[in-house]
């Protein structure tokens, strides 16, 4: 197996901590998107969607969504699990995986590269170049900000997002909040549970 990733951007952050918490180590090399090195041979023949991370199996299967390759390391390495171990906490975690990526972390992307110089051109990741709306700035704050509140209500209920353990729902949030600061933002102030739950899960996942 071999790891193609690039340690600085959010989605192989996600991948990163699962790999941390269950002292996972693969074979790795750093695709260099400042370099602009996702769209270079030889790794868009590996992943022609030109994104990181991308995890190679050793049958040359190319998994290139970080849940896809998360679902498969959870069946190698179950333990500790990640992903739930009964029906229903399986269902939760992954259903948080979608919801959370679906709204907040796509709210946060909306602001980062249809506001930044940077990304003119490019306001998707991968290979399709697209021009910036400069109103998804503005529509990404306030999507953002819902998704902040919905997300402090569930925290509400439980000492995790997905119930009373720790699981990757927690990792996807901890990386929405590294990645909100991309944009100067951050958890707002009224969202206390979240802010309850910040030194907690980063706790969880520091004692693997
Ligand atoms: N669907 C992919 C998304 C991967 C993705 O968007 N990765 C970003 C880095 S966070 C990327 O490769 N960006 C390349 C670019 O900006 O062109 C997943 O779930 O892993």
């Amino acid at each position: 197996m071999k790891l193609y990733t690039y340690d600085p951007a959010p989605n192989p952050k996600r991948l990163q901590m699962f790999l941390d918490y269950k002292g996972i180590q693969l074979d790795t090399e750093q695709v260099d998107l400042l370099k602009q090195a996702q769209f270079e041979e030889p790794f868009r023949k590996i992943n022609p969607m030109c994104t990181v991370p991308a995890l190679v199996l050793d049958d040359g299967t190319v998994l290139t969504e970080v849940i896809g390759a998360c679902v498969y390391l959870e069946e190698l390495y179950p333990d500790p699990p990640l992903l739930g171990t009964s029906p229903l906490e399986k269902a939760q975690i992954i259903s948080w995986n979608h919801r959370l990526y679906n709204s907040l972390f796509h709210a946060i992307a909306e602001v980062f590269r249809n506001g930044n110089p940077a990304f003119a051109g490019r306001a998707l990741p991968g290979s399709l170049n697209l021009e910036q709306i400069p109103e998804l700035v503005e529509r990404g704050r306030v999507r953002m900000e819902a998704a902040w509140r919905m997300v402090d209500r569930a925290l509400a209920k439980n000492a995790f997002l997905a119930g009373p353990a720790f699981s990757f729902a927690d990792i996807d949030l901890l990386a929405c909040v590294e990645f909100a600061a991309w944009i100067k933002s951050g958890v707002p102030e009224e969202c206390s549970h979240i802010h309850a739950w910040l030194p907690r899960a980063k706790a969880a996942l520091a004692q693997k």
